[in-house]
């Protein structure tokens, strides 16, 4: 298909200005492939519109062309979805010039963002006037709110707050033919019809491109503590979080699980990451209470609950922070691992979820068939247990072969999968399903559920040009 008529290429670079448009091979590189460098493809023209009215005229400049847009964010997706397709023939869409923090309003507990604003600008707006935006995820210096949206993005305080779906009230959206609609109330009670932002939120720009959002603020924290701990196995984090969340309720605001595989890796390749305890054990947890209520006896909490969890047996050893150096050195731990396995070689990533109950069935049976697939396979069990969210990722045997490895992918997913699948799960907790997954998806998904999803799709998009070849 040839590249773009230049009477298209005319409009589209007086649609956005000469600061929007990127055209050399070189400059247009960081946009053609993923974070990961797992996914690369070519563009005919990269795109970087500062306004809405600007992104309406490229897609609708687009839709009558009958070209393709891929919209990107910070490009941090784990699933290839930002990523052009090899044709060279469909244009990326980069909204990181609308980075604009339209309003804040404190007492109606709301924010409204562009969708080019960066995860931790808008935590940091929100601290500024006292109130809390709590999604936080490992790559929040670099992704946007339109691709936290758009992936309907999860991270570290999802069984406190929720994920991105639960912290948006309204969303201004252009549609694939060049419409806006503007969505952008901010309202906690609209029972007028469909819900209609949760038909983009979570669509990974296959239905629409998010410009703006108005999002939900939160109290911020005044207390916080945080803890380190060694648990015997899977049920005894399980049983953790029972007693935690019986304790302190909804002050449980973190809970992430490690295996002993994932922190090994962290220590090898992330700098400050030392062994907490005086042995290595299977299994740990990163806890974490916060509240509102300024010197809430928060560590007492942590102290008194994992003294009565230690007696036990539920416990190994565990450690309270005692500084926010020791609280920063805690959660590098736990964010490192997804940087230390690129370290490991290839990454086989599986972001699965089953119920938190069935956690632990999954771990068992899981390990045990794929160590019999593959002996000498390193898995890097580690995640967001609380939502029962499990990042269950695979590294090579030591020493082998890079390729062969990824050969076994598929054989490995399958094994993966329907452990998941036969315990209620879902093959993808929080990244989506972008290209990697949409595949898997068409095997895992009930029949009804995929005809209602393109149902949406030809009604929304029916010449499918907003970011083909992903999700469905
Ligand atoms: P991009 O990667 O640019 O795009 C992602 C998808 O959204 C694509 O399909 C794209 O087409 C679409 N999109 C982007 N912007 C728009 C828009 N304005 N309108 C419509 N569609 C759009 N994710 C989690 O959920 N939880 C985690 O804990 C987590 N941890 C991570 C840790 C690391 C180190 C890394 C690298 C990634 C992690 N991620 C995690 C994945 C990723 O950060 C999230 O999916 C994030 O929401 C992607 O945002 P982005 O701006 O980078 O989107
Ligand atoms: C996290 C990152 C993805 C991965 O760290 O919570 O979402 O598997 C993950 O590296
Ligand atoms: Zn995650």
């Amino acid at each position: 298909m040839p590249a773009l008529s230049p009477t298209l290429l005319h409009a589209l670079e007086q649609a956005v200005g000469p600061a929007g448009v990127i055209r050399s091979a070189d400059a247009m590189q960081p946009y053609l492939r993923d974070w990961r460098n797992a996914y690369r493809g070519q563009a005919a023209l990269v795109l970087r519109p500062a306004s809405t009215d600007q992104v309406a005229e490229v897609v609708r400049l687009c839709h009558a062309a009958g070209v393709a847009l891929v919209p990107q964010g910070g490009n941090t997706g784990l699933c290839g979805g930002a990523v052009p397709d090899a044709s060279g023939t469909q244009v990326v869409l980069s909204l990181t010039r609308m980075n604009a923090i339209r309003a804040i309003d404190p007492a109606n507990e709301t924010i409204t963002v562009e969708a080019g604003v960066l995860l931790q600008h808008l935590q940091e707006a929100a601290a500024e006037v006292g109130r809390l935006f709590p999604l936080s995820l490992g790559a929040e210096g670099s992704c946007t709110v339109g691709g936290n949206l758009a992936t309907n993005a999860g991270g570290t305080a999802v069984l406190r707050y929720g994920n991105m779906r639960d912290l948006a009230l309204g969303l201004e959206v252009v549609l694939p033919d060049g419409r806006v609609w503007h969505g952008l109330r901010g309202l906690r009670k609209d029972n007028t019809g469909y819900d209609l932002k949760h038909l983009f939120i979570g669509a990974e720009g296959t239905l629409g491109v998010i410009t703006a959002a108005v999002l939900k603020l939160f109290p911020a924290i005044a207390s916080r503590a945080t803890a380190w701990a060694a648990v015997p196995s899977p049920q005894a984090a399980v049983a953790l979080i029972g007693r935690l969340r019986g304790v302190c309720g909804d002050r449980l605001s973190g809970f992430e699980l490690m295996s002993r595989q994932s922190v090994e890796f962290v220590q090898r390749h992330v700098p400050g990451c030392a062994e907490r305890f005086s042995q290595a054990h299977p299994w740990y947890v990163l806890i974490e209470l916060s509240d509102a209520l300024a010197n809430a006896p928060l560590a007492e909490l942590l102290e008194s609950s994992l003294g009565g969890a230690l007696e036990q047996g539920e416990v190994l050893d565990a450690v309270v922070a005692a500084s926010q150096t020791q609280v920063a050195a805690l959660w590098k731990l736990r964010e490192g691992i997804s940087e230390a396995q690129n370290h490991e070689g290839p990454s086989l990533k599986h972001d699965i979820s089953v119920p938190v109950s069935s956690i632990p069935a999954f771990i068992e049976a899981t390990d045990r068939q794929l160590r019999a697939a593959l002996p000498g396979l390193r898995i890097v069990a580690y995640g967001h247990v609380g939502d029962g969210n499990l990042h269950y990722n695979l590294s090579k045997p030591e020493g082998s072969d890079d390729a062969a490895f990824k050969a076994e992918a598929e054989r490995l997913m399958q094994v993966i999968y329907a452990a998941t699948l036969a315990l209620g799960g879902s093959i993808s907790a929080e990244h989506g399903l972008g290209q990697a997954k949409r595949e898997a998806a068409q095997q895992y998904k009930a029949p009804l559920e995929l005809e209602l999803m393109r149902t949406l799709k030809q009604a929304l998009d029916p010449a499918g040009l907003m970011n083909p070849g992903k999700v469905v």
